[in-house]
């Protein structure tokens, strides 16, 4: 089973920029080299990860981070996007860390030896403990504490990095960590969830000014995750649970970015839990981005129903779902891409993660992960159509380039196109990795053709 590139495609422009993903948690392990983060906390407590398990070794990256790489050069990407350990960089006492600096330059110094781009991801989750303790993301100060983490970073990196996220996936910071507890901190009100996300798009509105006058080569932007709804009948009511959950789980993120207002719902919500806005945040919050880094997996139909108005129902049955129970649904990719286009006046658009989980199996050396690659394929499909429809999509990101740990699920869920083996560490190419970088060598070689 192949991947390729359509003739015609926007993946074929040399343009496009394809790449693999990570993240600093899921896979650095050396936690004994940094402070502690919530995630560390988190996985303590009792019944929190699924196997019980923890990110002190993860993938053992950064002992092994040469061999990384090297399987990242081997892919032959345009791009590889990781993010930086916050807790590896600060410490509680105020003073920097170097060594943790010392471990990413010398990552990005290998990419840009091999002429690959770096994406680099400010804040993927792991918010230092001594900072949680401090009231996390309910405490605006933190806000204010990243800020000056990003200018540390970008004035150590200087012009090695090609791309700035400040911050992943927001929702699952504030909605996960805060509103339902399934992710650390986790603390679960109603009551918390958007005061954090306030603070968290403030955190990037502030680094956002720092990361220009820092790094002004580089383009600075913030990724963020979206799930299309779609309604489960065709009644009023159903239809208006859409709306609900999209405003509730898209657009409250994305809204006030772009536009610098929250969605209306705002005006609807108990007093308990709208954010505090002080005047002038919205301006900082709706600072130009370069970029929209979007994560998309799948969609969900929603339905009418519970106090907010809105269900979220599991796929059915009849559907092709992946490890994770999640619907394959790539029509949802190109919905959604067009529905951003239609609602708001877009920077470049980044597809910065997309991928699977499978119920891979290691057999003589193989891994034959061919619902992966018809993943992908599909996928790769559905950002073409939504770039032939208008959207100005800039590059696609796998999401993940190793096996790692799947936060509340622990190592038990596998989204690598690398096979993991823990016990060992052995990294091992899956099928799809194989045709990643088969795809690549074509793409490249047919590039040189036409130059
Ligand atoms: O593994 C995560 C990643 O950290 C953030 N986006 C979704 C992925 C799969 O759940």
């Amino acid at each position: 089973m192949k991947l390729s590139v359509p003739a015609g495609s926007i993946f074929a422009s040399p343009d496009f920029t394809i790449g693999v993903a990570t993240s600093s948690f899921q896979i650095e392990g050396a936690a004994d080299a940094r402070e502690a983060s919530i995630w560390d906390t988190f996985c303590r407590q009792p019944g929190a990860i699924a196997d019980n398990s923890n990110g002190l070794v993860a993938c053992d990256h950064v002992n092994r981070w040469q061999e990384d790489m090297a399987l990242v050069a081997s892919l032959n990407v345009d791009a590889y996007r990781f993010s930086v350990s916050w807790p590896r960089i600060m410490r509680n006492d105020g003073s920097v860390n170097q060594d943790g600096l010392a471990f990413y330059t010398q990552l990005l110094d290998f990419l840009n030896a091999h002429n690959i781009k770096a994406y680099v991801t400010l804040y993927h989750w792991d918010l230092p403990q001594y900072l949680e303790d401090r009231g996390g993301w309910l405490n605006r100060d933190t806000a204010r504490e990243f800020a000056r983490y990003a200018e540390v970073v970008a004035k150590a990196f200087g012009n090695r990095v090609y791309s700035y996220a400040t911050l992943n996936e927001p929702f699952c910071s504030a909605y996960l960590g805060y509103e339902t507890g399934v992710h650390a901190p986790g603390k679960a009100s109603r009551a918390y969830s958007k005061k954090a996300v306030h603070h968290l798009l403030l955190a990037h509105g502030l680094a956002m000014p720092i990361l220009r006058k820092c790094a002004p080569d580089a383009e600075s932007g913030i990724v963020l995750n979206f799930t299309p709804y779609y309604p489960a009948s065709e009644s009023p009511s159903d239809k208006t649970a859409v709306k609900l959950a999209h405003a509730h789980h898209n657009d409250w993120y994305v809204r006030p970015l772009l536009t610098g207002e929250y969605p209306a719902l705002l005006d609807d919500l108990p007093e308990e839990e709208k954010p505090e806005i002080v005047s002038g945040d919205m301006q900082i919050i709706s600072a130009e981005n370069d970029y929209l880094g979007v994560n998309y997996y799948t969609r969900a139909k929603v339905r009418h129903g519970d106090d907010r108005g809105f269900e979220i129902l599991e796929p059915a049955s009849e559907v092709q779902t992946t490890a994770m129970g999640w619907e394959v649904y790539p029509q949802g990719l190109t919905d959604l891409l067009l529905q951003l286009h239609r609602d708001f006046t877009l920077p470049p658009v980044l597809i910065t993660e997309n991928g699977m989980a499978c119920d891979d199996t290691l057999i003589d050396g193989k891994v034959e992960d061919v619902k992966r690659i018809e993943y992908l394929q599909s996928h790769m499909g559905a950002v073409d159509q939504a770039a032939r429809e208008g959207v100005h999509i800039t590059g696609y990101f796998v999401w993940s380039l190793l096996d790692n740990f799947e936060w509340a699920l622990g190592y038990t869920k596998r989204f690598g196109i690398v096979y993991v083996d823990y016990p060992t560490q052995q990294r091992t190419l899956k099928q799809s990795a194989k045709a990643l970088r088969s795809m690549l060598a074509t793409r490249s070689a047919q590039a040189e053709l036409q130059d």
